[in-house]
């Protein structure tokens, strides 16, 4: 949930400021600077390339090499850990209490930090590599690794029960993608982009414990928290998305952020074979899709029907098409309780034929991760209608270009 992806958030960025701040150190370190003058080239860039890109004034941090760089980041990581870490926990917190609010799921009234810590132990980076170079940006995956202390506990208040859930455990494996925009005035970079690659795809493990009582108190609890907790890292942080961070004052950032690239067009036609979940009559399925979960759309409802036509037509805004998906989840109402999912289906932007209106049935799924699928029973089909509509030229984007040097 908003918490995680706050936590994340909180040690992306505070990874980052860090790497910058270091690096300005790192330019006034006499130390550094005889090193620097050691060393003849920087893995695959080529100091010419750099001297390219940023005039004469190219920062010196460009040529340390890749191991050192890290291991020296990884000891002013833990030592200002303490630091990163409660500066954080306020940003995170303020700014993670609303989003747990947008994600939080139907069955919950109220989300909220009871508390919530970094604590103590610094996060690891494994190794940086320079993936890619485009004109005026230099890309940077970082190996990141934290199996932390943090203390989190989350106020949960439900239809049918409130309680504290203490999230402990947590681990974070993830390849931390940042852009670093150069500019020509120093310190050489007007912007930082981050992201989370989606290959390798982030892990991020915890476990839940109700403090005070028992989780089973809210059913599908568990569940709810671990959709949460995708739906915001997919969402807000994993590859195409991405967090822009200016720094200074006048920076346009506009063409480092994410924006509409295409409308996806998509008729939700009928269900076949679905399975009753109800002990009393049948059950009462909608379609929720989306390819954000922040823009969810949803279908009427057809009561007691498990093969169920709705013929109903909705628009999706694409941002990224090489990578993003239309998930297609199926619900039965429930008045009284939680609504029960019966399937779940995915399909990528990408097979879709562009401008060609073609009819798709898709096999309803426990889960749209195959690694979280434990039964493989059939759950029926969903049949779609669907084309895509390219937005005018003119709105067409593409990721990381930008206006060479005169
Ligand atoms: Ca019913
Ligand atoms: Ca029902």
């Amino acid at each position: 949930m908003g918490f995680i992806s706050g936590v994340v958030m909180g040690l992306v960025v505070g990874v980052v400021i860090m790497a910058g701040w270091s690096r300005v150190m790192q330019r006034r370190s006499r130390k550094r600077v005889a090193k620097a003058a050691d060393i003849k080239v920087l893995g695959s860039l080529g100091r010419e390339d750099l001297k390219k890109l940023c005039g004469d004034n190219f920062p010196e941090w460009i040529s340390f090499p890749q191991y050192e760089q890290v291991k020296w980041l990884n000891k002013h990581l833990s030592k200002l850990w303490p630091f990163v870490s409660q500066a954080a926990t306020a940003v995170v917190k303020e700014s993670v209490e609303p989003l747990l609010d947008d994600y939080r799921p139907p069955g919950i009234k109220s989300l909220k930090f009871n508390k919530f810590s970094l604590g103590n132990v610094s996060p690891k980076i494994e190794g940086i590599r320079i993936q890619n170079l485009q004109p005026g940006q230099i890309i940077m995956d970082i190996d990141f690794r934290w199996g932390g202390d943090p203390s989190i506990i989350l106020a949960v208040d439900a239809r049918v029960a409130s309680l504290p859930i203490q999230l402990k455990d947590l681990q974070v494996f993830t390849v931390v993608r940042v852009v670093f925009q150069l500019s020509e005035e120093i310190p050489c970079i007007s912007a930082v982009v981050v992201a989370l690659l989606a290959e390798p795809e982030p892990k991020i493990q915890y476990t839940l414990k109700a403090v005070g009582g028992s989780l089973t108190a809210i059913p599908g609890l568990s569940d709810m928290i671990d959709d949460t907790v995708n739906s915001i890292v997919n969402d807000m942080l994993q590859w195409p998305h991405r967090l822009v961070v200016p720094l200074g004052v006048n920076v346009d950032t506009s063409e480092l952020e994410l924006k509409p690239e295409g409308k996806l067009s998509v008729t939700v036609v009928k269900a076949t074979s679905l399975k009753n979940k109800e002990l009393i009559g049948k059950s009462d399925p909608y379609v929720t899709l989306y390819v954000r979960p922040m823009f969810k759309v949803k279908t009427k409802v057809i009561d007691d029907n498990l093969n169920p036509e709705w013929n109903e037509t909705f628009e999706l805004i694409v941002e990224d098409k090489e990578t993003q998906s239309v998930i297609f989840e199926v619900y039965d109402e429930d008045n009284l309780q939680q609504d029960k999912r019966l399937g779940v289906a995915k399909l990528a932007v990408n097979n879709i034929v562009p401008q060609t209106p073609s009819e798709i049935t898709l096999k309803l799924m426990q889960s749209v991760d195959s690694l979280k699928i434990k039964d493989y029973r059939d759950r029926g089909s969903l049949h779609l209608k669907s084309c895509i509509i390219h937005l005018p030229r003119k709105n067409n984007w593409k990721p990381w270009s930008r206006k060479r040097k005169q």
